[in-house]
């Protein structure tokens, strides 16, 4: 770089004039398309003018000869940065034929030729320069101290005011920028946030190690001021993260691996906390990769592998163990990647994905090495971050297998299918919708014939089988059975329970008026108890009250509940009554069960209720025993009895 000090106050040459034209239509072009140059013009774009700007400082950073870097929010958000480099070259450019410092803000893409870090970034928004940031400011000056005169320049809107000018002498080195952003390009706001710029350049401090980064905002008397200053840089990174988590760090020391290749290098900082959230976060160029990229995908696949080899070699994994995945290592992870590369390739749709394969190569030697080298040098540690993962993944295949179970259990495999057994009404409004959950298929197919279709629906259940099995009821709860209940409920069971999801409510229980219909009740009442106490305590169960016996006389007929209603209909129709005794359910036809039973207006029906959870435990556990008659006297208690339902 020619660096020598011309006559920067010689008239300006025609070759001056030549390049002047073509700047002109370069910077025109910025002003007139600015969100191709810096992504927005809101208060995105307006914040991108400082790091635009800032990046060129972090250039000479990484050169080696910059240590601090100040950004100043001056009134009227004016800002100035300020750095302690060489100083931008002043000395003639030999193709343009005019100052370094002038190609550098008003040449279009003239950001990098001067940074020579090697890592400039190519393509998307980054390193488009200071050129785009002069032409989208009302004015900008610049000042540079070569150790011995102080130079300056002004643009307005992109374009040269005079010419660079020495305005004194200085025994210091470095650069400083003052720009206003235009008003006219910026029309949603031009007031700067502290805090955007704060995290912005709090994270260019962490990834570049002992830089000095300090924010001062003078827009109000008294200036505010914070210095980011990281010696451990992203190990310090972590370190933050974790605190900003509220987590605990399962071991002190932050694991750090990095290299530096010929044309790249690649640093990682990896710390485990006794969370449950993955945090990672890559660079590339110090530029963030949102989307991650090889760097990342490698970090990861690296990762995992040396956790299984070191859970081997050490037996911490068992030979027929499975192997650790990605997911139970991560988990409780922090980790900062950051790697540094020449013609970084930006990938996806927002140009945050690192596409370079080369850098996968890097990042996994990197780990399978360094990884490796540290957990042997520091067993302690390994076997806190195996334990974790073993820990995660018990937990993950624990959750699985009782996912399957869910799903066994209540034949809930994604979306639900209704059980084929069910009838369902129209209406799906559990305001209105009741279930009547019916004994035997016979009766099932009467209740199906005689109810009202709009809001009764009809689930017919077991058949003959559970006589079969009596009181065997935790056999019940395991086996298929009640599936069809469960699904047609709607609201899940034990811990997925959810009312909100219920999708009748009523559920009414209509069982023969018989030992066997006085068990399955029981049954039924159990599992409610045991699984859904909530319907039980919020009155969604009921017991349907069908007859006992039809009195009958000539066109005349009464249904009777009871041995007194019985004989009270009898001497009502005069001696002679034909008397129909009902032993089931399926006995009666549509039209009988409908007015008997089932028709709201004329039915009686008992709600089950539980004031007592413990004593009504007490008592199915009592109903448990192979007696019968406890059971009964359970449903009388428990039952209150009520007529016409109609709330
Ligand atoms: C380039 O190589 C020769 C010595 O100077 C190098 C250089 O350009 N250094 C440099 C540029 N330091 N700081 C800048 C810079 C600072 C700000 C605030 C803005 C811009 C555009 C550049």
């Amino acid at each position: 770089m020619n660096n020598e000090t011309n006559n920067l106050n010689a008239p300006v040459t025609e070759k001056y004039d030549e390049t002047q034209i073509q700047v002109l239509e370069g910077l025109e072009a910025v002003r007139k398309r600015p969100g191709m140059y810096i992504g927005s013009t809101g208060e995105r774009g307006l914040h991108h003018l400082v790091y635009e700007i800032v990046d060129n400082s972090i250039d000479e950073a990484l050169a080696g000869y910059c240590t601090e870097i100040t950004v100043e929010i001056l009134p009227d958000d004016i800002i100035r940065v300020t750095d302690n480099g060489r100083g931008i070259p002043v000395g003639i450019q030999p193709k343009m034929g005019i100052p370094a410092v002038t190609v550098v803000f008003t040449i279009l893409h003239a950001g990098g030729k001067f940074g020579n870090s090697g890592y400039k970034v190519s393509g998307g928004l980054h390193g488009v320069g200071a050129s785009v940031v002069n032409a989208l400011s009302t004015w900008l000056e610049v000042e540079v101290y070569n150790g011995e005169h102080i130079y300056k320049q002004r643009y307005e809107r992109g374009k040269v005011m005079n010419d660079l000018q020495v305005i004194g002498d200085t025994d210091r080195t470095g650069t400083v920028v003052t720009f206003k952003p235009d008003p006219d390009i910026f029309t949603d706001t031009t007031t700067y946030d502290f805090d955007i710029l704060a995290k912005r350049l709090q994270e260019q401090a962490f990834l570049n190690a002992g830089i000095r980064v300090r924010l001062v905002d003078k827009r109000e008397t008294e200036p505010v001021e914070q210095l980011f200053h990281y010696e451990g840089g992203i190990k310090s990174y972590c370190e933050y993260l974790l605190e900003k988590s509220k987590k605990t760090a399962l071991h002190d020391d932050v694991i750090y691996m990095s290299v530096v290749g010929e044309d790249s290098a690649a640093e990682i900082a990896v710390q485990f906390n006794n969370g449950f959230d993955t945090n990672i976060i890559s660079f590339a160029n110090n530029v963030r990769t949102i989307d991650g990229g090889t760097h990342e995908q490698a970090f990861k696949t690296a990762l995992t592998r040396v956790v299984n080899a070191y859970g081997r070699k050490f037996k911490i994994l068992k030979d027929n163990d499975a192997n650790l995945k990605g997911d139970d290592v991560q988990e409780g992870m922090t980790a900062v990647i950051s790697v540094k590369l020449k013609d970084a390739q930006f990938e996806s749709q927002t140009k945050s994905k690192l596409g370079n394969t080369s850098m996968g190569t890097l990042v996994n030697q990197l780990v399978g090495n360094q990884l490796m080298d540290y957990f042997e040098n520091n067993p302690s540690t390994a076997k806190t971050i195996m334990d974790k993962t073993i820990a995660a993944s018990n937990a993950r295949e624990a959750a699985q297998r009782a996912r399957e179970l869910e799903r066994k259990k209540t034949g809930l495999n994604g979306r639900v299918r209704l059980p084929e057994k069910l009838s369902d009404c129209i209406s799906k409004d559990p305001t209105v919708t009741e279930l009547f959950i019916v004994e035997g298929d016979s009766a099932g197919g009467s209740a199906v014939k005689g109810r009202d279709s709009n809001t009764q629906a009809i689930l017919a259940l077991w058949g003959k089988m559970l006589n079969v099995e009596k009181a065997r009821i935790d056999k019940v709860f395991t086996n298929e059975k009640l599936t069809p209940v469960v699904i047609s409920l709607g609201t899940g069971i034990g811990e997925n329970f959810d009312i909100s999801k219920l999708r009748y409510g009523k559920i009414i229980v209509m069982a023969d008026a018989d030992v066997d219909g006085a068990h399955i009740r029981t049954l039924l009442l159990t599992f409610f108890f045991r699984y859904m106490p909530e319907l039980i305590e919020q009155g969604h169960i009921y017991l349907a009250q069908p007859p006992l016996f039809k009195v009958s006389k000539g066109k005349k007929h009464f249904y009777a509940f009871s041995d007194e209603e019985r004989d009270l209909y009898i001497a009502e129709l005069g001696g002679s009554a034909d008397v129909q005794r009902y032993k089931g359910l399926g006995e009666m036809d549509a039209e009988q069960l409908w007015e008997t039973t089932m028709d709201p207006e004329r039915r009686t029906m008992l709600k089950v209720e539980m004031s007592d959870a413990e004593k009504a435990d007490e008592i199915f556990t009592l109903l448990m025993g192979d007696d019968v008659e406890p059971r009964r006297e359970f449903i009388e208690q428990n039952a209150k009895y009520v007529q016409n339902l109609d709330f």
